[in-house]
């Protein structure tokens, strides 16, 4: 047993200026780790009291939330807004109540056994607090990102287990995104205590719990935090590990890569180190090589002497060679140009609103591979682990954004809204630092970068992204004026938003070239970075027609895309790095009279069908790609496998 490995090991294994305690791994199964997923129905119970504090003061976690008042029941995961028939609560503003009662395995709660046990909640919106036999075991801020706790000493052996989580989705100045409380109190004019929410971004603000709640098991000694980083030198391919370990001191580590076959191709041990794989396979992207998505599979094994026994604890974290680089004209992946020909999504879909759902997320995965997309920005918001595991996966290259969004209000830059940015930067990198497919933090998406406060704001935030992750660019989307956005100077890659003939000369397709070949040109003379048009695109209702094409139809939809087209392959001869269409699909908004039952900017409905856009970019991104001279065949490249590795 290596003693010293491990007292080293508790004093490297924190990154520099991270401030979050412990890691945030993935669930994964091993033979020293359950999960036992929460997912189904759940009782629930909206506070309809004036203050929505009645749970609190009549203290609801302490009983069984059934005998507290009415209940229904709530699927998770799911947002509760669209599941029932009350109008009331589709825009429900406060605290609302979960609740389950489970009952752990016994072999679980056996004393000798010494195993951990903690509750994961894949994310809830916006702020949540939780409960385990009445007991608060944790808080949450954010709406888009897990928390976990330890609830083992809690536990009783063949006693149910009350999970009581409640869930509040007010937003203010200084949440992520923010928003306003406005209360109206003529009452000739409105009910008695009227109050709306005011927000400044484009999709419906849907809440509740979003993502898989689950129990998983770890040993008392455990693995803590894995961060492995990649590299090449000539043709050896390096591992760079990091790992970070609780629960004892005495332990040592041993480490096994294999590749996708289950061969093993190098062994290390201690808690940092380097491994080293001659002749590796890259993690290319989709539609960049024949083997998109190849990764191989680090197996940790802890072993730590507890109570004058060995205990084990295994982990399995996939691991994709690959390097990522910026320079004033190109994107580099593996030292080659990478254009990005894809899309901006959001989590939406009916009735479930922005819960976690597999059809969907399968469905929209055989959508990206159809169009011939190799990548997507999670706008607005970090998106499932579910789905970024099949980014990984599958070779789709991500730029991977945070939830600053709708911050139009100077309000929003101030000192609280500024660190809770950081903390908000600290946890989505915790999450997804050792994906391949993430290859660019975006910390904001269209703020208010002309006022004065964005240049320390933006300065602030980038640095701290840059000195958490070294190894990847950080980027934020802006829709400001060239010549006055305060933050352009600090980011590695200009992220452009525009909507020429439609927020701007409404109708005039004829403005769009030129339009967007000044907006180019100016960006690049000015900061001489490469460019992503990170949006553009326009509203068509599915079904509506008009040759000449008229603003809303198809025809006109495509007619937009077309003209950008034509700039975009001059430009990216040059300096455009890449094109995201805004949107893959139709998604809810607020009602507002510029709003159709949502934003219809989707090249496909909210079903998921294609309208004629569809087409076109399919068209488009497959020529895009055989352009780029690495595809041999479209037809012998598809997604790989994913596969669920497991520990031998
Ligand atoms: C934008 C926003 C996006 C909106 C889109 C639109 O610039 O970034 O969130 O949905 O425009 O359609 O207005």
């Amino acid at each position: 047993m290596d003693l010293l490995a491990g007292v080293v090991c508790l004093v490297l294994a924190w990154s520099p200026g991270l401030a979050l305690e412990g890691g945030m791994l993935y669930p994964r199964e091993s033979p020293s780790r359950e999960l036992k997923d929460l997912g189904g129905l759940w009782s629930f119970r909206a506070d309809w009291s004036e203050r929505r504090d009645a749970g609190f003061v009549q203290r609801w976690y302490k009983q069984p939330l059934r005998q507290t008042g009415p209940v229904i029941d709530m699927p998770v995961p799911a947002s509760f807004n669209e599941i029932t028939q009350d109008p009331n609560l589709r825009k429900y503003i406060g605290w609302v109540w979960y609740e389950k009662e489970v009952l752990p395995p016994a072999r679980w709660l056996l004393n000798e056994a010494r195993t951990r046990v903690v509750l994961r909640i894949g994310s809830a919106h916006y702020y949540s607090i939780v409960w385990v036999n009445g007991v608060q075991v944790t808080e949450h801020e954010g709406g888009h990102l897990p928390f976990e706790a330890e609830i083992s000493s809690l536990l009783q052996p063949a006693q149910p287990c009350r999970i009581t989580i409640a869930v509040n989705n007010t937003l203010t100045p200084h949440t992520l995104p923010p928003g306003t409380i406005q209360y109206f109190n003529d009452e000739s004019m409105y009910p008695k205590g009227y109050f709306v929410q005011n927000t400044r971004f484009d999709f419906f603000n849907y809440a509740g719990i979003h993502r898989p709640v689950i129990l998983y098991t770890t040993p008392s000694a455990y693995i803590d935090d894995i961060t492995v980083t990649t590299d090449l030198a000539e043709n050896i391919g390096l591992v760079q590990y990091l790992l970070s370990i609780r629960g004892s001191p005495h332990y040592s580590l041993a480490l096994t890569l294999r590749n996708r076959d289950g061969a093993v191709v190098a062994t290390g041990n201690g808690s940092a180190g380097e491994l080293k794989v001659r002749n590796p396979n890259l993690w290319w992207p989709y539609l960049m090589n024949e083997q998109p998505g190849y990764l191989y599979y680090l197996e940790v094994t802890l072993s730590a002497m507890m109570n004058g026994e060995v205990s084990e604890d295994k982990y399995i974290q996939p691991v994709g060679f690959r390097t990522v680089e910026v320079t004033r004209t190109q994107f580099l992946i593996n030292g080659k140009p990478f254009y990005f020909h894809g899309v901006n999504k959001h989590e939406d879909a009916d009735i479930r609103g922005k819960g976690l759902d597999w059809s969907l997320i399968v469905k929209d995965f055989n959508l990206l591979r159809w169009l011939g997309a190799n990548s997507f920005r999670t706008s607005h918001y970090p998106y499932a682990e579910e789905i970024m595991e099949l980014c990984d996966a599958y070779g789709i290259v991500v730029i991977d954004e945070c939830p600053g969004v709708g911050m139009k209000d100077s309000a929003n830059f101030g000192n609280k809204s500024l660190q809770h940015h950081l903390i908000v930067m600290e946890e989505l990198i915790r999450r997804d630092k050792n994906r391949p497919s993430v290859v660019m933090w975006s910390v904001a998406n269209e703020p208010a970068s002309e006022l004065a406060p964005a240049a320390y704001y933006f300065k602030t935030v980038i640095a701290h992204t840059k000195a958490m992750d070294p190894t990847r660019p950080v980027t934020y989307v802006s829709n400001a004026n060239y010549a006055r956005d305060q933050g352009a100077p600090y980011v590695d890659v200009i992220c452009v938003n525009n909507y020429f003939s439609w927020y701007h000369d409404p109708g005039h397709l004829e403005v769009i070239q030129l339009q967007l070949n000044s907006e180019f040109e100016n960006w690049y003379k000015t900061h001489q970075k490469p460019i992503i048009q990170s949006e553009y695109g326009a509203d068509a209702v599915a079904g509506i027609h008009s040759d000449p094409p008229l603003m809303f139809t198809e025809e006109y939809q495509a007619a937009v895309l077309k003209q950008y087209h034509t700039i975009f392959d001059q430009k990216r001869k040059e300096y455009v790095i890449g094109e995201l269409i805004w949107n893959f699909a139709d998604f809810m908004t607020e009602q507002a009279t510029f709003r159709v039952m949502g934003n219809k900017k989707g090249i496909f409905t909210r079903q998921r069908q294609p309208k004629s856009a569809a087409f076109l970019l399919k068209e488009r991104y497959w020529k895009v790609a055989n352009e780029s001279g690495f595809l041999t065949s479209k037809h012998n490249v598809s997604f790989p496998q994913s596969q669920t590795f497991k520990c031998t």
